[in-house]
């Protein structure tokens, strides 16, 4: 028979016609449990209901993320009651079942409705507790009664008074069927909210943002002297970042203007590398210099130094693993600005901290992909996605008749997560994982390209055997073939031109192996 309704649990942050409900509910001698908005508004309205704690014995904990998780909870609503074995477990246990649950959701979806939302916030409501609750009340519909729904309260309590305080099978059939439909509506929201938010694709067209600067660190000056300058924590729709949250200054001088944007710029590197082999980058005013990966730091190190044995005096280091001994001896040889590491092995910070001006920075954690990113000119400020985007290996299309090797692969995989981060234009040659010849910031491709030849030749680096890449198309046959004649066997650009054809036969000419990335990082 339908089983009476003596205990019920409810919470929910729609709180329309909650109150009239429940008064109804205990007139009839329903025992009502609630979480703590919930409670309140019964509470304040004289309706007597106890909270959920009197069943878990647990507080709300985790900013009330944890409220209702509980086997006390959803063993009440779980347990089949004609089954002796379930019952026995329940007294066994201290669980007493729950006949009626009355739950709505948090608002995701007018929280994501909301202009100016953060991605936190949005997190923030997606109800997990609610859910659960909705979803083991409707399997157990045999028994428990589930309303997520205020239009269904009336009837509810009409077919109560009806039937001895129970609801009918069919009714609970039904309330079950919709809690189903509700919660598959809910996951397909936050699905969809997030499968646009990895895509990068958040409010990108905000009409306006509401953005905060709050002084965190105080600069001697700017990029120069003569300029007054300090760091702000900065609070945009993404949330909050300062400088504090991931990275420590362990040792060293007061960091610079120009610390800062080289920390950017060496960390911004380095984390296309977590995870990988032992890598290190120098940058140098705000440009790699030298990046290599290797079986140990200190190969990494000597490698990456080998590229330019001028530029890293007074340069910026960052490694992707645990600064260990044999690297810091190494490094120690030669003045740098700042190193950063996730860690210092050991017996490191010592050696290292005996140069009394070198500042020594540990990485806390890994930088927030995406967000937005600020350039101020002297006529407002530009807003504009972070290039957080990459092409995976499996992206790659091969555009000439021959398909890269493996190691070329390799090679033009690691080239192009370093051009990513060179200034426009960037001609990049790379073997065996090291970079050979660095081509930065030249107005024009041709002359990013003779640079990074030349680099390669004053360390006498034979680019023979190389890879090159372009951060963006090349426009004319003429740079692949000057890569070509000094030695490349293949190349990684975005593609795009009017005249790929023709770089595409040029490539052909002279046995390469190109691959096209359809994407291209210009940076400014
Ligand atoms: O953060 S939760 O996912 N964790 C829980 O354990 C939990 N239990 C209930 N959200 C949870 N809830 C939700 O809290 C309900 O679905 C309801 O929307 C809301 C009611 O909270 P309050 O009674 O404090 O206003």
């Amino acid at each position: 028979s339908d089983p009476v309704i003596k205990r019920a649990l409810v919470s929910v942050s729609d709180k329309t016609g909650i109150v009239d409900f429940c008064r109804e509910l205990s007139l009839l001698g329903v025992e009502i449990f609630s979480t703590g908005g919930t409670l309140k508004s019964l509470q304040d309205a004289g309706v007597s209901a106890a909270s959920i704690s009197n069943i878990t014995g647990f507080p709300e904990i985790m900013d009330g993320r944890v409220k209702t998780l509980h086997p006390k909870i959803h063993g009440g609503l779980l347990a089949v009651r004609e089954n002796p074995d379930h019952v026995k477990q329940a007294v066994e246990n201290g669980i007493g079942f729950i006949d009626l649950v009355v739950v709505n959701l948090y608002p995701f979806e007018a929280t994501i409705a909301k202009p100016d939302v953060t991605f936190e916030d949005a997190i923030e409501n997606i109800d997990i507790g609610g859910p659960s609750m909705l979803r083991s009340a409707a399997k157990n519909n045999e028994s428990v009664t589930v309303v997520t729904d205020s239009a269904d309260y009336a009837l509810v309590l009409k077919e109560m008074k009806e039937n001895n305080g129970a609801t009918r099978r069919a009714t609970r059939l039904r309330l079950a069927t919709k809690v189903f439909t509700e919660t598959s509506r809910y996951d397909g929201a936050i699905a969809a909210y997030l499968t646009k938010a990895s895509a990068g694709e958040q409010s990108a067209a905000a009409s306006s943002m509401t953005v905060k600067l709050e002084r965190e660190l105080d600069m001697r000056y700017g990029e120069n002297p003569h300029q007054s300058a300090g760091f702000y924590t900065l609070t945009d729709s993404n949330g909050s970042r300062s400088f504090g949250d991931f990275f420590e200054k362990l040792h060293g001088k007061e960091l610079s203007y120009n610390n800062m944007l080289d920390i950017a710029a060496a960390t911004g590197v380095i984390e296309e590398f977590r995870g990988e082999d032992p890598s290190v980058v120098i940058v140098k005013h705000t440009n790699p210099c030298g990046v290599a990966q290797a079986p140990t730091l200190a190969e990494a190190y000597r490698r990456a130094f080998s590229t330019d044995t001028q530029a890293p005096f007074g340069g910026i280091i960052a490694f992707n693993r645990p600064l260990d001994m044999e690297a810091a001896v190494a490094v120690n040889e030669i003045f740098t600005e700042i190193l950063i590491a996730p860690a210092f092995e050991s017996g490191v910070l010592e050696l290292l901290m005996k140069k009394k001006d070198r500042r020594l920075v540990l990485q806390k954690k890994a930088l927030p992909k995406g967000g937005w990113e600020f350039k101020s000119t002297p006529f407002g400020m530009l807003v504009q996605e972070r290039d957080s985007k990459i092409v995976a290996k499996e992206d790659l299309t091969v555009v000439t008749k021959r398909q890269p090797t493996e190691e070329e692969l390799s090679d033009l995989m690691f080239a192009w997560k370093i051009c990513k981060h060179i200034k426009s234009n960037t001609i990049l040659y790379v073997k065996n994982r090291q970079t050979y010849g660095v081509g930065a910031g030249q107005m024009s491709r041709v002359d990013s390209s003779k640079i990074a030849r030349w680099k390669a030749s004053e360390v006498n680096l034979d680019l023979k055997g190389s890879v090159v890449a372009s951060d963006a198309f090349f426009p004319f046959a003429d740079g692949l073939l000057a890569a070509a004649e000094a030695g490349v066997t293949a190349v990684i650009q975005p593609g795009g031109s009017i005249r790929d054809n023709e770089v595409i036969e040029a490539a052909d000419a002279n046995n390469l192996a190109m691959v096209f990335t359809g994407m291209r990082h210009f940076k400014h």
